[in-house]
């Protein structure tokens, strides 16, 4: 992409509506435009990073065995009421009518839904397990949406649905959640911790909800500080094997870890003192179980191996694709701007040309940008007529984690500039050794 064509409507002044680091840089770096409190429009960076988070959940959903589907935002009132929530779930649900006086809603999330679809089309325990899920716009009418992306009231999220016959399956459908969640962020350059939680308006048992440590997190958290140190890197899972999974859990759940609304102060003081951590978390996705609560009242129900009719177990799991494009800020920027995880940036490497309009540049820079693209790599290339220091604090503040800085003084020698955005140094190398380096970080991404 050349940036001379693209559209990238960079701030030069701090925005005075932004509290958060996060919200100032993605509307600086021309990511977001709010349309009114709480809604955004995603421009074409910000869209980019929208869609490699989907991305990535979409592949650590599919690799779990889960199944992806698109419901409505749109819901009819009457569902609701079958479960009971329609009258329950108070102001933060947007109601609508249309002009034939139904009452209607724009879903805040799809339990009710998805129950439908699968009691209109599943009535065998054969057909089990089953896990669907979507990637869809949700609106909350939230009392106080701000940070930007990271409380909206119209929202982008992934929200999976499990469907069991015993409480044991549904446990192994939590279990293979969990762990695939933890891929999940890790793939974004974040540390999510699983924490136990309260589960508010979905209703269930057992719930957790994956934080983010930083100081501008909304959720207050208590936990040890073992287990910071896990990570969960590049496992072999197999999502039918049951122990290992319940393996993988028990080590990401056994040090104490609690979000404020469970938190339990006798618990957390048997953790030995210099362990003991207190901090504020962003939450990136929580996970239920819910067993029948739904299937009972709105009658999703399957045939058992002995002949019987039973109720499905259930749980839903939930990711905030267009938060983690915030949480991921606020877990990693400098005071220049953004600094993207290879696995999100919006463009892989930047190409910056120091003398715009001089034949060699230019054409070095075109060649390194075909090279690039050879390699199935796009790359933003600066090519505009600009200062230097112009191009760079644009550079920087957009986050790419990599910058290819070309100009006559180094070509005279044959050489080009590999930038890294994260620690900022800089290697003297040939152009193809540049394009070499770049795609050899890529391919482990
Ligand atoms: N039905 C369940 C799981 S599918 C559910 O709705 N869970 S939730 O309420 O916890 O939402 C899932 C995730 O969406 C949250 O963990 C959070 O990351 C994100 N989220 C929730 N509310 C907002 C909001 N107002 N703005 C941005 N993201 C949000």
């Amino acid at each position: 992409m050349r940036l001379s064509r693209y559209f990238l409507p960079v701030l030069k002044e701090n925005p005075a509506e932004a509290q958060i680091v996060s919200h100032r840089y993605m509307l600086r770096a021309g990511m977001i435009k709010q349309q009114q409190a709480g809604i955004y429009s995603w421009l074409p960076l910000g869209y980019r990073v929208l869609r490699n988070i989907e991305r990535i959940v979409h592949e650590e959903q599919q690799r779990a065995g889960h199944i992806p589907v698109l419901m409505p935002t749109m819901q009819p009132a009457d569902l609701w009421r079958e479960s009971g929530r329609y009258d329950a779930y108070g102001p933060e649900m947007l109601r609508i009518r249309d002009r034939h006086e139904r009452d209607m809603l724009f879903g805040p999330t799809n339990e009710e839904m998805i129950t439908d679809i699968f009691r209109a089309h599943v009535e065998s325990y054969k057909q089990l397990p089953m896990t669907l899920y979507q990637i869809q716009w949700k609106f909350r009418d939230e009392v106080r949406p701000r940070f930007g992306v990271m409380r909206g009231r119209e929202f982008l999220m992934k929200d999976g649905y499990n469907f069991d016959l015993s409480y044991e399956d549904a446990m192994h459908a939590y279990n293979r959640h969990m762990v695939s969640y933890l891929r999940t962020y890790e793939r974004m350059g974040l540390q999510a911790i699983p924490m136990r939680a309260d589960s508010g308006p979905i209703g269930g048992d057992d719930t957790h909800e994956f934080l983010v440590l930083a100081s501008t997190g909304e959720s207050e958290v208590f936990y040890d500080s073992a287990i910071t140190d896990l990570s969960f890197g590049n496992r072999e899972v197999d999502f039918d094997d049951r122990a290992g999974l319940e393996a993988i859990v028990r080590e990401w759940t056994t040090p104490y870890a609690r979000t404020d609304e469970t938190h339990d102060v006798s618990l957390f003081h048997e953790i030995p003192a210099e362990r003991q951590k207190s901090s504020r978390g962003i939450e990136v996705g929580q996970i239920f179980y819910f067993g029948t609560k739904y299937s009972e009242p709105m009658g999703a129900m399957v045939t058992t191996p002995d002949g019987g009719r039973v109720p499905v177990h259930m749980g839903s799991h939930g990711i905030g694709v267009s938060r983690l494009a915030g949480a991921i800020i606020e877990a990693s920027h400098d005071e220049k701007g953004i600094i993207w995880p290879e696995g999100v940036t919006p463009f892989p490497v930047g190409i910056v040309n120091l003398k715009q309009g001089d034949g060699a540049t230019d054409a070095a820079c075109e060649g390194i940008e075909k090279a690039l693209l050879a390699k199935g790599l796009e790359p933003l290339y600066d090519d505009r007529e600009d200062r230097a220091g112009a191009k760079f604090a644009t550079m920087d503040l957009i986050g790419l984690p990599w910058r290819i800085t070309v100009g006559p003084r180094g070509l005279a020698s044959g050489k080009v500039e590999l930038t890294s955005r994260r620690t900022g140094e800089s290697e003297e190398m040939s152009p193809e050794a540049a394009v070499a380096r770049v795609a050899e970080i890529y391919a482990g991404v």
